[in-house]
């Protein structure tokens, strides 16, 4: 077993790694920036070092500072978290070639998923569906782009093979706009992400996103964990999740989750991940997969009662999965509200003291935030101070379960996105189930 496990992450998600590692008695060094050091898991933490000033890029994005920290604390694994550092191959290596183990898949893993074509091709290997398309990159030749835009049909969408999460893509409507929009998605990408490969699919007009959890061992054993919607996004930030996914049957369950385990299987997948589908008319499409543990795992710890970061722990150390797929059976419904700093009419963030707070708390209401009264939310990081998950027997039990959750959530000092939380499950298309993508920025009235 893991003996002292370095948390290379900030906020909640640190929090989460860290309540893990203590129920499995493993020590946990912190990592924190100098606007930082009030974090609560710092306070609750062994060990810390501070590895930087506030900007991510000097501290949470500085490789030597984590590696070194690592070295000085003598910790045998680095837990990424999300965002940061978790899907990057390099750092990755750097963290294994120094002598700890990085508690995430293989470096190369990361890398092959990272390439979106890679990945497709992957996935179209090991059976799993992807969305029709150029099946590899896109042509020089503008004459040749005509051609297989022509097969593919339109609307397609050009995709930038080093892009994901929403960045270097664009809609096509039709031929005459296919060579422009090639060229201008290649120049935008080789400035973000220094690679100018881009590919084209099918654009589906209006899927539902829906993923699936997966655990995997180091010796070829590999589960999924049911599936999640986290279609109620705003400019691909996503803002509810559910699991499971609502409408979705046990038998089209059974038939995509085994797909997605045998394609772990295939490529030697470690640890938890996740495979992005869109789903539109009753058919599932990959799109991505992330490497790394994400924001709303609790969802699906809910409804499983599996606990996941203790499973990335457990394999990690080198244990086989005990879990086997026939343990894996869904209870009830659970829903995730991200809880951010921010003003709701606008969106824009709102850092600051929080001058008061009280928890919502109830049968089966989880809250996992690091925020207490008096903490200052700098304004450095990401605006999400916590999550608010519960757990209900059905569907309609979780939406009203997470009404009076949020009607007794108070967080004053600061703006947040209670409010429009509450708007949500009060909304009667989100309470039927089974919106798409693009229902709730047409709510906002941001679309058509
Ligand atoms: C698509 C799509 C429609 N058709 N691919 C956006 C984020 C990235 N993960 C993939 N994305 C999309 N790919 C095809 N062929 C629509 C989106 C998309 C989207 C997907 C998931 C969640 C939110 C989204 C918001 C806008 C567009």
């Amino acid at each position: 077993m893991l003996k002292k496990v370095l948390i290379a992450n900030r906020g909640e998600i640190a929090l989460r790694i860290l309540r893990a590692c203590r129920e499995l008695g493993i020590k946990t060094v912190a990592v924190h920036s100098t606007a930082d050091r009030d974090l609560k898991h710092v306070r609750l933490a062994d060990e810390s070092v501070c590895i930087g000033p506030p900007r991510s890029i000097d501290s949470y994005l500085n490789i030597p500072a984590i590696i070194s920290a690592a070295e000085v604390t003598n910790a045998d694994a680095i837990h990424p978290g999300y965002g940061f550092l978790s899907e990057n191959a390099d750092f990755a290596e750097r963290v294994e070639s120094s002598g700890f183990i990085f508690i995430g898949p293989r470096a190369e893993t990361i890398r092959l998923m990272g390439d979106k074509i890679s990945a497709k091709d992957a996935m179209l290997a090991a059976g799993v569906p992807c969305v029709p398309g150029s099946e590899g990159g896109t042509p020089e030749d503008p004459d040749e782009i005509l051609k297989m835009g022509e097969r593919i049909g339109y609307p397609l969408i050009v995709k930038a093979t080093g892009g994901g999460g929403g960045r270097g893509m664009r809609v096509v409507h039709a031929p005459d706009e296919l060579v422009h929009a090639v060229t201008m998605t290649r120049a935008e990408a080789k400035a973000a992400f220094g690679n100018d490969v881009v590919f084209m699919e099918k654009f589906l007009q209006h899927p539902r996103h829906i993923e699936l959890q997966v655990l995997a061992d180091s010796y070829g054993n590999a589960i999924h964990l049911c599936e999640r919607d986290c279609s109620m996004q705003r400019r691909n930030q996503k803002v509810v999740e559910e699991a499971p996914a609502p409408g979705i049957t046990p038998e089209e369950r059974a038939r995509i989750g085994e797909s997605v385990a045998e394609a772990c299987r295939r490529i030697g997948y470690r640890g938890a991940g996740t495979f992005e589908f869109l789903y539109e008319d009753g058919e599932f499409y990959f799109i991505e997969m992330n490497t790394r543990l994400q924001v709303e795992h609790p969802v699906t710890e809910l409804i499983t009662g599996v606990d996941l970061v203790k499973q990335q722990l457990l394999i990690a150390s080198g244990e086989k999965l005990a879990l086997k797929q026939a343990d894996i059976k869904p209870h009830g419904h659970a829903i995730e509200c991200r809880i951010n700093a921010e003003d709701p009419t606008n969106f824009t963030p709102s850092p600051g003291r929080i001058t008061r707070y009280h928890a919502p708390g109830g049968l089966g209401v989880r809250v996992d935030s690091h925020i207490y009264a008096d903490y200052s939310v700098p304004p450095y990081y990401d605006s999400m101070i916590g999550k608010l998950i519960v757990h209900g027997e059905d569907r309609e039990t979780a939406i009203n379960r997470m009404h009076g959750a949020l009607s007794e959530m108070v967080v004053e000092g600061i703006k947040t996105n209670i409010p429009l939380q509450t708007r949500i499950m009060e909304d009667p298309a989100f309470r039927a189930g089974g919106a798409d993508i693009h229902y709730l920025e047409k709510m906002l009235g941001m679309k058509k």
